[in-house]
């Protein structure tokens, strides 16, 4: 049996809420019980999460490390171990703490900072600096580890092919791949490499929400096989989606649902009290249905994902 970092199997995400939202979001998921919550800079909010973990903290009668942080590092600060330690230390800042549990690459590329500051590495669907390689960004990863500021490093939005890759030469394995997965998008290909070579996976979009993605594009709550289930355990589908993600392989995989309300925040939680059957976890893994809900090449503006 594998040993998986013991990260909590359920977070709160925060992409795509805004900062007037995510403070009280936060604040009242650490409240009922949420330990873990997921950031990130290019999510424009980390201040307001901040401010969230602060008073959730107080809230709570907890203490900072009963908390697991994750923030991410974004692809125009890895040009220079300078560059990206300045990006450490202003998440830092912004989520008022001293150290992250995980840090992770966003994306598996990089680009050189802009001369104009500019978050975006493309202008007119156009990369306009010098891409860098994920060998060096992962040599700046593990030079961030050397000062303690981050407890584990890791990768989002890798393949295994970038991971494959990644292994070869590391020295410093990364302990998380954050991906896109729900049933639509269940990466088992990717969830089976990381879990055999002891890499944990966090699902993004657990509930499918998305980015970029055509109108008319299928919710996963009007699926039939999530119905019948939700309907069996007089639940909503987005409770069985959650459980199983945590349920079919019951080590190494975490979730983290992003919600703004609290009576969502609060039920996204109970999902997992909720014991799925493995016939129930079997018909959701049979499902046939393949969607990405964020579309990366149109996130991009740019076909690097084909
Ligand atoms: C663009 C952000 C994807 C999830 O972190």
């Amino acid at each position: 049996m594998k040993s998986f970092l013991k990260i909590p199997s359920f977070g709160l995400g925060t992409w795509k809420s805004s900062p007037e939202e995510v403070t009280g979001a936060v604040k009242h998921a650490i409240s009922v019980g949420y330990r873990h919550i997921d950031c990130a800079a290019c999510y424009e909010n980390e201040d307001a999460v901040g401010k969230g973990i602060k008073e959730g903290i107080d809230a709570a009668g907890i203490k900072r490390e009963d908390l697991w942080i994750t923030s991410k590092l974004w692809c125009t600060e890895k040009g220079s171990y300078e560059i990206a330690l300045d990006a450490l230390e202003k998440t830092l800042k912004d989520l008022q703490c001293d150290y992250l549990d995980l840090y992770l690459i966003h994306w598996p590329l990089a680009f050189e900072k802009r001369p104009d500051g500019d978050y975006w590495p493309r202008t007119d669907g156009k990369i306009v600096t010098e891409p860098i390689s994920i060998a060096k960004q992962w040599e700046i990863m593990e030079k961030l580890l050397e000062t303690g500021k981050v407890k584990h490093i890791g990768v989002s939005n890798f393949t295994v092919a970038h991971l494959y890759d990644l292994l070869t030469y590391c020295k410093v394995k990364p302990a998380l791949c954050q991906v896109e997965l729900h049933p639509y998008n269940p990466q088992n290909r990717l969830v089976d490499f990381c879990l055999s070579h002891g890499i944990s996976v966090t699902a993004y979009s657990p509930l499918g929400s998305g980015d970029f993605v055509p109108e008319g594009t299928p919710s996963i709550f009007d699926c039939d096989v999530l119905k019948d289930i939700a309907k069996k355990h007089d639940v909503h589908p987005s409770a069985i989606a959650l459980r199983w993600a945590t349920s079919r392989r019951p080590a190494g995989l975490s979730v983290i649902p992003k919600s703004a309300q609290p009576k969502h925040i609060e039920s996204n939680l109970k999902s997992q009290e909720l014991v799925l059957s493995e016939a129930e976890i079997k018909a959701i893994d049979d499902i046939k249905t393949r969607i990405r809900m964020l579309d990366c090449d149109a996130f991009w503006e740019i076909p690097l994902f084909c």
